[in-house]
């Protein structure tokens, strides 16, 4: 198993004690190795939450796979009934992680503000699966799949001392970090929303910060970040997991120097993607101040609506948006099939993008949660399972649609309201999950979107998409004019077509 051999230096059951120089934070690990005369006047050591029994030991004493606190799961040695803290709980990504974590016996809490209700609303758009009330939607995982799930409604940033005192009173042993605002046309609209959005998103991360250092310095920070971080280099250089590998060398003016472990170039494409790369260095400068852990999973564009807890029950639903707004791409085309819009490509539709299913997205988290970083390390993952055009996905979307649904869908390449490279090269490495934490997907695209024409094609959430049929054309442009896009041109779908642009991995 991926996290057997850590010891209690990755555990966040653990109080440091003994010799701890914080200045000696982002210190490999190999300078605290084990040795016979460790003692609390020479060495780092550690006292268990757990089991005090055990006094100060040298935390490299002690593996995961030799503790009876941690057991064997499904993705990997799991801390025995580990409370984790979902940050956002209420969201697409925060309501299916909690109930994925709870039915694997984690304890779990969660904060929300309700701020991504009330951003779809005011855009006009609802999520076309239909979700309840907190208060319900836990009542119904209390019913349905027996989790009692301890939620405070609670903005971080502007309620830092609630926060404070629900993180002080739950002591969680990893946290989540989703309560982020994930849309980059909505931070595009005018001044007002590039702020809400940096303020939420900037701010909330900070006052998220301050609270683990003051009350659970210990505890692993599980940051969602984005792939739209890195941008899309146009030199073709490779993005790399979040910093460059030990043997990358700048070379300029005849002179050579090394860039292993920098933090490799941000180019992001909204003000939106902006929030995110401050909150890499704000998490990173957190890390290396105060011995906090983190990691920062780089999240390819998300798509889907299943994992087998959110299908046990309809009042399980996690939410579904597919305005121009909150919708990602494989979620709107779909929507836009079923509403007999044809699929809108934005430009010439060859930007390429790292891909992930929900489900899939869950269960690296999972692993992530299970093998918390050392004390003082910032880490990074970049989490997608396929690299596609939105060419191909469009293409995707409409060969499921015709033939096994019988839909007449069509594909049209409108203007581009962005302001992003529509052809351009792109090599992702997307190591680390699949060789470091045993990760491999189990969702194809081609699944998953007939999982979404299924539930999409419901009469509920059929009349739902049509109600507001409206808010899928885009009218959002970077230029900061507002004024729907333009077709540019219909294409024109022959079955040779088709099997040219087959779905293909370029590469993992
Ligand atoms: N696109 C279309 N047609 C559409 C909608 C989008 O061609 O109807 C294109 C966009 O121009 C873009 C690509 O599809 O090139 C992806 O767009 P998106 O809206 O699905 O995703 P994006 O705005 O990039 O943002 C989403 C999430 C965000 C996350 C990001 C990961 O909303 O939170 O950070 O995916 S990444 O894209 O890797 O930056």
């Amino acid at each position: 198993m991926h996290n057997a051999k850590c010891t209690c230096w990755n555990c966040p059951a653990i109080n440091l004690a003994g010799k701890v120089d914080f200045r000696a934070c982002g210190q490999s690990i190999k300078q605290f190795d084990k040795t016979a005369d460790a003692t609390e006047e020479t060495h780092i050591m550690a006292e268990c939450k757990r089991r005090p029994e055990l006094g100060l030991f040298n935390p490299m004493d002690i593996t995961f796979e030799e503790c009876p606190q941690w057991r064997k799961s499904p993705y990997g040695y799991m801390l025995k009934d580990m409370r984790v803290m979902i940050l956002g709980i209420d969201g697409y990504l925060g309501w299916t992680l909690a109930l994925w974590l709870g039915s694997l016996g984690f304890k779990v809490s969660g904060v929300d503000n309700y701020n991504r209700r009330e951003w779809v609303k005011e855009r006009g758009a609802q999520t076309i699966v239909p979700i309840s009330r907190m208060n319900e939607r836990l009542h119904a995982a209390r019913e349905v799949l027996d989790l009692n799930m301890d939620f405070r409604q609670i903005d971080i940033y502007s309620e830092r001392e609630r926060l404070k005192e629900f993180v002080d009173e739950v002591k969680p042993e990893s946290v989540v970090h989703y309560a982020e605002c994930p849309s980059a046309p909505f931070s595009m609209i005018d001044v007002e929303h590039a702020i809400e959005v940096q303020k939420n998103n900037v701010l909330g991360t900070l006052a998220a910060l301050f609270t683990m250092r003051d009350i659970v310095p210990e505890t692993s920070m599980v940051k969602l970040g984005t792939m739209g971080e890195y941008g899309t280099p146009l030199t073709g250089r490779p993005i790399f997991e979040g910093l460059f590998p030990a043997d990358a060398v700048l070379q300029w003016d005849d002179r050579e120097w090394s860039l292993g472990g920098e933090i490799v170039p941000r180019d992001p494409a909204s003000f939106y993607h902006v929030s995110k790369v401050q909150d890499t260095f704000n998490c990173y400068e957190a890390c290396k101040y105060w011995w906090l852990r983190s990691y920062d999973v780089m999240q390819g564009v998300i798509f889907g609506v299943h994992t087998d807890q959110l299908a046990s029950d309809p009042r399980l639903r996690t939410r579904l948006d597919i305005d121009e707004c909150f919708g990602t791409v494989i979620n709107r085309f779909v929507a836009q099939a079923v509403a007999g819009i044809p699929l809108t490509l934005y430009g010439l539709g060859k930007q390429i993008r790292g891909y992930i299913a929900l489900r899939d997205a869950m269960e690296c988290m999972t692993r992530l949660i299970c093998s918390p970083p050392e004390p003082g390390q910032y880490a990074v993952v970049n989490q997608v399972s396929g690299i596609y055009s939105t060419r191909q996905l469009a293409y995707e979307v409409a060969k499921t649609g015709r033939e096994e649904f019988g839909l007449p869908v069509e594909i049209q390449r409108v203007e581009n309201p962005r302001v992003e490279a529509d052809e351009h090269p792109f090599e992702v490495l997307h190591e680390r999950l699949p060789k470091q934490f045993e990760f491999e997907a189990k969702v194809s695209v081609a699944d998953e979107i007939r999982r979404m024409f299924e539930l999409f094609l419901t009469d509920e959430v059929k009349s739902r998409i049509e109600e507001r049929r409206q808010v899928i054309m885009p009218r959002t442009w970077w230029s900061g004019v507002k004024k729907e896009v333009e077709r540019l041109e219909l294409l024109e779908l022959k079955d040779e077509l088709h099997d040219e642009e087959q779905l293909y991995k370029v590469n993992g």
